[in-house]
């Protein structure tokens, strides 16, 4: 899908949205930081009993709701951790207010503040992402974008690197929490690494998505994402140059996602169907 190029009015309504996402994730930022200081426990297990959140993943996500409902109250929320408002401008918020929260829970200095909005239901089957920010508030890097406007590394434009040979491609990718999953993936792994220059397991979808975008991956794939895994990363990855989609014609979504660049994005998903990633 090529982002639109909004009209004038609209790209100073889009951009009014990302300066407000960029105010909001940078005071959500300073928060996260600020508690992991005084220690972090884990609050409850999700879907399994490795996929845990901490209390710290909640106060998160309900400072960025306040914040941004009060700044736009008739805009809808969607967020991890079960922040759910319906939309009445259009618009819907989608977050992920600690993007990477093993590491945050292990004090490994990589995850995000994930902030998009989009236009249309919060479905990445549907939605038309407006703007993205992805904030790694232990280093400050803040990765932005919206529709058509390109997208940015602390204010200055990121491209994706050019395309090399498969054998040649640092690929990024991540593993679910799911055992079950998992030993699938480690399977898919073992044949895939012969096959590519090597293999990133960082933790945050989200900053995978924006490496992809700066060039510092070749690719990134991963299955059992959620939408406010890639809400923000996948415009930014996008507006940086690169391809973003699901398994075939079909757009990312918990099966599948899959980043690179258009000249080496099918033959990567043709390895990655082969080894059965
Ligand atoms: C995480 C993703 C990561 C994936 C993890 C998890 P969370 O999101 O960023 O790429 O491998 O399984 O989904 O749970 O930290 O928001």
């Amino acid at each position: 899908m090529t982002p639109s190029v909004p009209t004038a009015s609209a790209a100073s309504t889009d951009d009014d949205l990302l300066r407000l996402a960029i105010d909001v994730a940078r005071e959500a930022g300073a928060f996260v930081v600020d508690a992991r200081r005084s220690g972090v426990e884990v609050a409850d297990r999700k879907s399994s009993p490795v996929d845990v959140v901490t209390q710290v993943d909640r106060d998160s996500e309900a400072l960025i709701r306040a914040r941004l409902r009060a700044a736009r109250p008739l805009d809808g929320f969607f967020g991890e951790e079960g922040g759910r408002g319906a939309s009445e401008s259009g618009l819907t918020w989608v977050v992920d207010p600690i993007d990477g929260t093993v590491n945050f829970l292990y004090g490994i200095p990589h995850y995000a503040i994930s902030i998009g909005v989009v236009a249309g239901e919060p479905d990445p089957q549907s939605w038309e992402a407006v703007a993205g920010v992805v904030l790694n508030p232990v280093t400050g890097e803040l990765f932005t974008a919206r529709r058509g406007g390109g997208a940015h590394l602390d204010g200055r434009p990121i491209r994706v690197a050019d395309a090399v040979p498969l054998a040649e491609a640092l690929v990024f990718t991540g593993f679910a929490y799911s055992a079950q999953t998992r030993a699938e993936q480690g399977v898919a792994i073992a044949q895939l690494l012969p096959r590519v220059r090597d293999l990133r397991r960082l933790g945050t979808a989200s900053l995978d998505l924006c490496s992809v975008a700066a060039g510092r991956a070749n690719a990134y794939f991963e299955r059992t994402l959620s939408p406010w895994d890639h809400a923000a990363g996948a415009l930014i990855a996008r507006e940086a140059g690169a391809v973003v989609k699901g398994f075939g014609d079909r757009r990312p979504d918990r099966e599948f996602l899959l980043a690179a660049h258009p000249e080496a994005v099918d033959e990567l998903e043709r390895l990655l169907v082969e080894v059965g990633a």
